[in-house]
């Protein structure tokens, strides 16, 4: 007969996805819209774990929803073209040109890429952007920002119709106009207006950074978005943070239970917060 060895680590593999049974029963049934940030996107394996988390998300009866970002990659087609791009405030200024570009890369490179890698690890993705099926119309954030879209509108149905044909939604954000425009949404707005429009239990904001930090630099675990404010009037919460934690206090006055912004470069970081005692990132709720 074939002897096991047993040693620590199988040892703990089994501890560990005993110490998952609460949060797998917690979050079935729950829907989680994780947004993926084009600097969280990586290379060809860390998108492979990144897609392996949805599929095992999925698998456990959560209902995912992604939603990317691929500003890096905008910048990069750009370069190539030489159309020049400048951001005001951490929007991109969107002339007519530079649309074509943004939905080439958004709607196409990118988000077929994460469509593959999903359906790679043997979950069932469908790409769409905001624009199919009228889902977020949007109407000018500023004529200074050109086709810089706010999203007004979010219908869920097509969403929840996906769900319930088990298919994972995966969100480039680009929005339709009212006269027919198409609209660029920066990534981590268009993530929290399709949370809220869903009332998603998490909104996970995977980006480059641990998380929020104190004065002292350390991320803080939990927060209120009382003290996201008072970080914010302090200067402690600065730079690139600041549309991340706005998005996150919109979320969660538009109806989103929790938000959580983490290193989403840390190998299997959707699991860690969604499925262990650890957790990760910053998580803000009321
Ligand atoms: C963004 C959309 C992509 C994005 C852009 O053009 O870069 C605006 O700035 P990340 O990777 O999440 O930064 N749109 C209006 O948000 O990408």
């Amino acid at each position: 007969m074939k002897k096991q060895v047993m040693n620590r680590d199988w040892i703990a593999t089994a501890r560990t996805l005993s110490e998952a049974l609460p949060y797998l029963q917690r979050y079935s049934g729950a829907t989680v819209v994780i947004k993926f940030g084009g600097h969280a996107m990586g290379d060809a394996e860390q998108m492979a774990q990144f897609a392996r988390d949805i599929v095992l998300m999925n698998q456990v009866g959560v209902h995912p929803v992604v939603v990317h970002g691929g500003g890096p990659m905008i910048n990069e087609l750009l370069a190539k073209l030489d159309i020049k791009s400048e951001f005001v405030k951490g929007k991109r200024v969107t002339d007519a040109a530079t649309m074509e570009v943004v939905e080439m890369v958004l709607s196409g490179l990118v988000n077929k890429r994460i469509v593959q890698a999903i359906n790679q690890e043997g979950g069932r993705a469908v790409g769409i952007s905001g624009k199919d099926a009228n889902m977020m119309v949007c109407d000018p954030v500023d004529p200074a920002l050109g086709l810089v879209g706010q999203p007004v509108e979010v219908s869920p149905d097509l969403i929840h119709q996906m769900h319930a044909h088990k298919i994972i939604p995966v969100v480039a954000p680009l929005g339709a106009g009212r006269d027919g425009e198409t609209f660029n949404v920066n990534g981590d707005t268009a993530a929290g207006a399709i949370a809220a429009a869903l009332k998603a239990d998490r909104l996970l904001l995977l980006t480059d950074v641990e998380g929020v930090k104190d004065a002292s630099g350390s991320v803080v675990t939990q927060l209120s978005p009382d003290q996201v404010r008072e970080l914010t009037a302090s200067g402690v919460i600065a730079g690139g943070m600041i549309p991340k934690t706005e998005t996150a206090l919109d979320a969660i006055a538009g109806g989103v239970r929790a938000v959580v912004i983490l290193d989403g470069r840390a190998p299997n970081a959707c699991l860690l917060e969604l499925f262990t005692d650890h957790g990760a990132g910053s998580l803000i709720r009321v």
